[in-house]
């Protein structure tokens, strides 16, 4: 199976023969060492004929709805909540992830799917279990019977929550956590891992930090995707040529990071903005930290506290 799902990646990114797949130590799928060696670049010119995107109302999807349109010739819309009038190239599906047959609908004739439908802050299990777990399950279910090969999926960095704020990690540290929220997205994560090697489904898990126009406190220092950088991301994780299964922290290029995203370098993802042209406005805001506060210790902030987000 796995020389045939190269095969698959190969004849889908137009590489050629040559170029050959192997899997790191954690299992990622890098070019090999020894063919000739992918560019670790984006390919923006690529033109999906079909993209979907769910969670399209939310405030990330607001802002990739825009910026995804120039990457394709349509670009099918979901979310439960409403979506206001289609533009040109649009289709829009008012849909519940817990819906499966509205997923596999929305999924139909799609050939690559942004996914941050979903809760995407602590909330009760009752909210969390129907959207993020039965939702993903959908998702990943409707991709394999409509034959979508690449998912871009918004997992959150909630999903290791619980390090502390002086530790910089790299996607190999064990998930740890901070809620329900976090957990939910360490199954989406694993889910998407499994429906790559029994599949083939390839799958980018974005544990994004905070995105936001500007980082609104002294953690967001750390944690700051601006929205130009998200739009790379993302284009990175649709358009690399290979992709295989790889997990990397959504942040911009910020001073002083908690994240090292060596491991997802095949991306090509080159973030270009900085929290520090904020920092001063910030630490005016918020002159002082207490050091005994979770939220403080631990890189989830808030979301370490139960209930808290
Ligand atoms: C997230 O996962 C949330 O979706 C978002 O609302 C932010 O709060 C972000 O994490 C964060 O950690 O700042």
């Amino acid at each position: 199976m796995w020389s045939g799902l190269c095969h698959l990646v190969r004849a889908r990114f137009g590489l050629g023969e040559s170029v050959k797949l192997r899997r790191n130590r954690i299992g990622q799928t890098l070019p090999t060492r020894r063919g000739p060696r992918l560019q670790p670049a984006t390919h923006p010119t690529v033109v999906f004929p079909r993209l979907a995107l769910t969670g399209a109302a939310g405030g990330l999807g607001r802002e990739l709805r825009r910026r995804l349109k120039p990457h394709c010739r349509l670009l099918r819309l979901s979310d439960r909540a409403d979506l206001g009038l289609a533009a040109e190239g649009e289709e829009l599906v008012t849909a519940s992830l817990e819906d499966a047959a509205a997923v596999h609908g929305l999924l139909h004739g799609v050939d690559a799917l942004v996914h941050l439908g979903g809760v995407s802050t602590e909330q009760p299990w009752s909210d969390i279990l129907p959207a993020n777990i039965v939702g993903v399950y959908n998702v990943y279910e409707a991709a394999r019977k409509q034959g979508v090969k690449r998912i871009v999926l918004a997992s959150s960095n909630h999903v290791t929550g619980f390090y502390r704020q002086d530790e910089v990690i790299d996607t190999r540290a064990p998930a740890r956590p901070d809620g329900l929220y976090g957990v939910s997205k360490a199954f989406a994560e694993n889910l998407s891992r499994f429906y790559f090697d029994r599949y083939g489904i390839e799958t980018a898990c974005l544990r994004i930090g905070s995105s936001f126009e500007k980082p609104r406190d002294r953690r967001m220092l750390s944690t700051w995707l601006s929205f130009d950088d998200l739009e790379r991301l993302v284009v990175a994780a649709l358009t690399s040529p290979v992709v295989g299964h790889t997990i990397v922290f959504g942040a911009s290029d910020n001073r002083s990071s908690w994240w090292d995203n060596r491991l997802a370098a095949h991306l090509g993802y080159r973030p270009q903005d900085t929290s520090e042209v904020s920092r001063a406005a910030v630490e005016a805001a918020q002159p002082k930290l207490d050091t005994r506060d979770p939220a403080v210790i631990y890189q989830g902030g808030a979301f370490v506290r139960a209930g808290g987000s």
